[in-house]
């Protein structure tokens, strides 16, 4: 396959040469400092690369940060809902771009086309909701305790911001980052996966022609160690956003804390599904798959974890395990594939370790287990949808984050019993329940410890204009999507005018 090194990444239309993509810093494209590239390969067929990207380091992350420094000065004081007018530009444009990016998506991390369409929407849908935001950033006006005294409070953006993003929504999670940051006046360096730079390249290559001037929006292409690190430890770095595994999250959480940043922090869930006696169980049925195999189980929100009451858990195990074992895995490319493979050899590897695990732990395996690496499956990371019964919830697949197509099945006696079961859990992003009984639903809302709860859907499928992340080993107590995530871009800062052209005293000048 001939190589060849083009200026930015090639957006539209196909190529035969290899694509090689630059950094992206005050606006061009360059290099990495050391020289040093690395291959962004296929997952369902691993003899492609899809592209070749800068290895950088501490001196290309310095680059950036000066450059998202100088481009803050001018870029703060340009008017909100101009700023938002070029993010609704650029969903206008990821329209037109929506099923290349879609491809390219499929290409570098392997999930089914249909889903990297909903990936690419579901960046469209966060940068029309940020750009709406851009005319309110809405801040409190009160009165004041004292005459002639005007008192409010303005959101004022925070300054440089780092972006630290994963592989299996890349490029909705960078837009649920990049376009608040923006929209409220910052500028920016995001760090894209390894495994999945391409989709972070299209979408600022949307908001670069949509007019996002040269130095908002950086890229910085590379390792954790080599890249993450030196952005998560940078003084003039104001506020870091991840999007990881709780273990990166306390490392990053605790760097950031030497420099007093802005930290947000999402990270892993063991997602619950309740599914009572009540329940339409065809529903569950089909909720549990999308919510336990879609995505190959490479989400936060995934169903890990299905908690079935002991009135239907046999008919719901015979009808799911026989449904499971229909999934069509193959290259997401094929509009009739259902599953795609793991992103890379090393989840993978995880995802056979936590098989045999279970297995030693007593949990029983009525579906799948086995790496498929034979015929069409021989060049890529590809394993069976796998189904555990009779789980019990102390077990480490019960408890332990896997991040791919593994689900635990865990029988309860009751509603009060499946709620215990799923709040036992170092955990607590999404949760589901399955009931026809409307008072059990919301006394599942009220009780169920995490960040999102569904009632007869799923865990998968958070809308961005409402608050997105979880409680415990999952955060750090802030949310993205909706306001949350103009909250956590913005500073306050309280006004007071004082038109009495006089010295008043807050609290001490009181009538007797
Ligand atoms: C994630 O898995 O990190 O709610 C994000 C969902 C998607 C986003 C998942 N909209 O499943």
């Amino acid at each position: 396959m001939a190589t060849d090194t083009l200026t930015g990444p090639a957006i539209l239309g196909g190529t035969t040469k290899t694509r090689v993509c630059k950094n992206f810093i005050d606006g061009e494209w360059v290099e990495s400092v050391s020289g040093n590239t690395f291959e962004d390969r296929n997952p369902a067929d691993t003899r492609e690369v899809v592209a070749i990207f800068q290895r950088s380091n501490k001196a290309d992350v310095d680059a950036a940060v000066d450059a998202a420094k100088r481009a803050f000065a001018k870029w703060r004081l340009v008017p909100a809902p101009r700023r938002a007018e070029m993010v609704f530009r650029a969903a206008e444009i990821l329209i037109e771009r929506k099923e290349d990016h879609a491809r390219d998506m499929t290409r570098e991390m392997g999930k089914v086309l249909k889903e990297t369409r909903g990936d690419v929407q579901e960046a469209i849908d966060a940068a029309y909701y940020n750009a709406g935001e851009g005319r309110r950033l809405f801040g409190p006006t009160v009165p004041s305790e004292l005459p002639n005294k005007f008192a409010m409070a303005v959101r004022q953006p925070i300054g440089v911001c780092g972006m630290i993003t994963p592989w299996n929504f890349p490029m909705a999670i960078p837009s649920w980052k990049l376009l608040p940051a923006i929209v409220c006046g910052n500028t920016c360096i995001i760090k894209p996966a390894q495994d999945t730079p391409l989709s972070t390249f299209n979408l600022v290559q949307a908001l670069t022609d949509a007019g996002v001037p040269k130095g908002v929006i950086n890229i910085v292409t590379g390792f954790g160690s080599e890249v993450g690190t030196p952005l998560t430890e940078h003084p003039t770095v104001r506020a870091i956003s991840l999007t990881g595994s709780s273990a990166v999250g306390k490392i990053v959480g605790a760097t950031a804390a030497q420099s007093f940043k802005h930290c947000s922090l999402e990270l892993g869930g063991k997602n619950p599904m309740i599914v009572l006696d009540d329940a339409n169980l065809e529903l569950a049925i089909e909720g549990g798959l999308w919510g336990a195999f879609g995505t190959t189980g490479q989400r936060c929100t995934a169903t890990s974890r299905i908690i079935v009451q002991k009135g239907v858990y046999r008919e719901f195990i015979e009808h799911f395990v026989a449904r499971a074992k229909k999934i069509k895995v193959g290259n997401g490319l094929d509009e009739t594939v259902e599953m795609g493979p793991a992103v890379n050899e090393n989840q993978l590897k995880t995802d056979l370790s936590y098989i045999e695990i279970a297995k030693t732990e007593g949990a029983k395996m009525v579906c799948g287990g086995n790496r498929l690496d034979k015929g069409e499956y021989q060049h890529g990371w590809f394993l069976e949808p796998t189904v555990f019964i009779d789980v019990d919830p102390k077990m480490r697949i019960a408890q332990e984050e896997v991040f791919g197509p593994v689900v635990s099945i865990i029988p309860c006696d009751d509603m009060a019993n499946a709620i215990e079961i799923a709040n036992n859990i170092e955990y607590g992003l999404s949760s589901a329940i399955y009931t026809k009984d409307v008072n059990k639903a919301f006394a599942a809302v009220r009780d169920l410890d995490a960040g999102i709860t569904y009632i007869n859907a799923p865990t998968i499928g958070a809308e961005v204009h409402l608050p997105f992340g979880g409680v415990k080993a999952t955060g750090n107590g802030h949310r993205e999507g909706g306001i949350g995530a103009i909250d956590f871009y913005t500073e306050w800062k309280a006004v007071y005018v004082d038109y009495s052209d006089k010295l008043q005293k807050a609290q001490i000048d009181r009538p007797e």
